[in-house]
């Protein structure tokens, strides 16, 4: 089948759309209605994908020049910016986020993350060693990248687009194919994803989806293919625990990123309401479904009372409702299951004797949203430091705020956690931010700020917040083989 069938998501597997018998329900998370049906993918349209995808390798696709593959993948994002409208359509139904976040994240990283790689592979520097051989001659060394090969690409439901092709722009611009599994949650934007790369001219295998889930469908059989030869994920710590096994067959490399429990610190000389407007967005952005938001919270003792306030003033401010509606800037919880993990910690911060500053529950929505996933964004003090509030990931649009007396407290609290994905500090003083960059165990340390990107830089976690880092250069670590070519000269 060439068309897609638009009522439903298939499978996009060396450039065709394939249908299957097994499909399950893609649910809106605003009102609970039904987006349309899946096609999941069993172990045979899983080696279908992989099959296609190292045709592709063996054919045109792995002949392409350097400059052949940055002129598609640009043709690929401008692709995307052409067809803005309908991913922004896709990710707010399969999302439920406000057309204001999507429309200035999601769907133009979506373009970047092809721009910026394509532009990365075209000027990473080489490097070259030239050597005395023993019989007194000369000897040159250089290195070339390689393509891994077929490269799987398991994504969450958070950022969809987003983080599927932050992991599929670098492993096509290093030359790779690549299978793309969506969550199952969210399969619209790599579906739609599939008909802007036919359009493009990408090469048919270059790119494929397969749907499902994970353990005994689509997740399982990809990760666990021999002829995968390197697997990207992002998502829980547990799912990643779980892939290292299947990926330790084969001995294939894996590139992680994974749960964060984010703190934030707030010092008494900080720009008061820079710091309210930061914190406040990194915890209840996307609804607090961002692996870098914040849902701890640490204020020096000066500033606690002032700062518990002005926080809850922005809580209260957001306003949950129909995501393409005038003036909505809070979305609902991903789906029903979610929002139930979220409201049992609503419920054990309370069993756990918090102070609820505000929120705790779900709000009251128009009838017409009732079946949705809403959830109040909601802020905690008086936790003690052990909590499982405080210390496991709810991914939720909530946070705990406790106060401190020193820097050295504060970096302890921060490294008081078996996740090291971000950090946020927030002072003027600038040795205190230096010091503090050097002392917590995280991966991403934002001074002043949240979720500023340069995709240059080095983007992953510490302890069991990730393995690697992407990224710039150091995606392409990841995605190309590096091999010395020793010429005897
Ligand atoms: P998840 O781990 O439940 O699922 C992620 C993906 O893995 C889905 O596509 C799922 O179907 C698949 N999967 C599940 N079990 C699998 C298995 N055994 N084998 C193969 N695939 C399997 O995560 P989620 O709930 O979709 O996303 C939320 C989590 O992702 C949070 O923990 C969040 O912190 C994390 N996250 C991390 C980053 C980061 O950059 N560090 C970014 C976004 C999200
Ligand atoms: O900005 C990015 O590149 C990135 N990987 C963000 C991750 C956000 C987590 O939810």
């Amino acid at each position: 089948m060439n068309q897609r069938d638009t009522a439903s998501f298939q499978n996009f597997i060396g450039g065709q759309w394939v249908s299957t018998d097994r499909q399950f329900d893609n649910i809106n998370p605003v009102n609970g209605s039904l987006i349309g049906r899946v096609h999941e993918a069993g172990a045979a349209e899983v080696d279908a994908a992989v099959r296609a995808a190292r045709d592709a390798l063996a054919g045109p696709w792995g002949r392409f020049s350097v400059e052949d593959r940055v002129e598609l993948l640009h043709a690929v994002a401008d692709g995307i910016d052409k067809r803005f409208d309908d991913f922004l359509a896709a990710e707010i139904a399969d999302t439920g986020k406000p057309v204001s976040l999507a429309s200035h994240l999601d769907i133009p990283r979506g373009a970047a993350n092809f721009r910026i790689f394509a532009d990365v592979v075209k000027n990473v520097p080489g490097e070259s060693f030239e050597m005395t051989t023993p019989d007194g001659g000369r000897a040159l060394n250089y290195a070339i990248r390689v393509p891994r090969g077929v490269v799987g690409v398991i994504c969450p439901w958070n950022l969809p687009l987003l983080l599927m092709t932050w992991k599929v722009g670098p492993a096509l611009a290093c030359g790779n194919t690549v299978i793309v599994k969506p969550s199952e949650e969210t399969p619209g934007t790599a579906t739609l994803l599939g008909e802007v790369m036919n359009e493009a001219g990408v090469p048919a295998g270059v790119y494929n989806v397969v749907h499902g889930f994970g353990p005994d469908s689509a997740g399982e059989f990809l990760t666990t293919h021999p002829h995968v030869q390197a697997i990207t994920f992002t998502g829980e710590t547990r799912t990643g625990e779980a892939i290292m096994r299947a990926a330790a067959q084969g001995t294939r490399p894996v590139s992680f990123e994974l749960g964060g429990k984010n703190a934030a610190l707030v010092f008494a000389d900080c720009d008061f309401d820079k710091a309210v407007e930061g914190v406040a967005r990194s915890a209840f952005a996307n609804t607090g479904q961002v692996c870098l938001g914040t849902e701890r919270v640490y204020v020096q003792r000066p500033l606690f009372e002032r700062f518990v306030a002005a926080l809850k003033t922005r809580a209260e401010a957001l306003r949950p409702g129909d995501p393409h509606a005038d003036g909505i800037n809070f979305g609902p919880l991903i789906s029903k299951q979610h929002q139930s993990k979220v409201l049992s910690y609503y419920a054990r911060a309370k069993e756990d004797g918090a102070t609820i500053v505000t929120g705790g529950g779900v709000p009251d929505v128009p009838r017409q949203l009732r079946e949705g996933a809403w959830i109040e964004p909601t802020i905690w003090t008086g936790l003690r430091d052990d909590s499982t509030v405080i210390k496991d990931e709810i991914f939720g649009p909530c946070c705990h705020i406790a106060p401190f007396d020193t820097e050295e407290e504060a970096i302890a609290l921060a490294n008081a956690s078996e996740y090291g994905l971000c950090t946020s500090v927030w002072t003027s003083n600038i040795g205190t931010a230096h010091r503090l960059a050097a002392a917590i165990d995280v991966g991403l340390c934002w001074i002043n700020s949240w979720f500023l990107r340069d995709l240059r830089t080095p983007f992953g976690g510490s302890k069991a917040s990730g393995i690697g880092r992407e990224g710039g250069v150091h995606s392409m670590e990841f995605y190309t083989e590096l091999r010395n070519v020793c010429v005897k000269l």
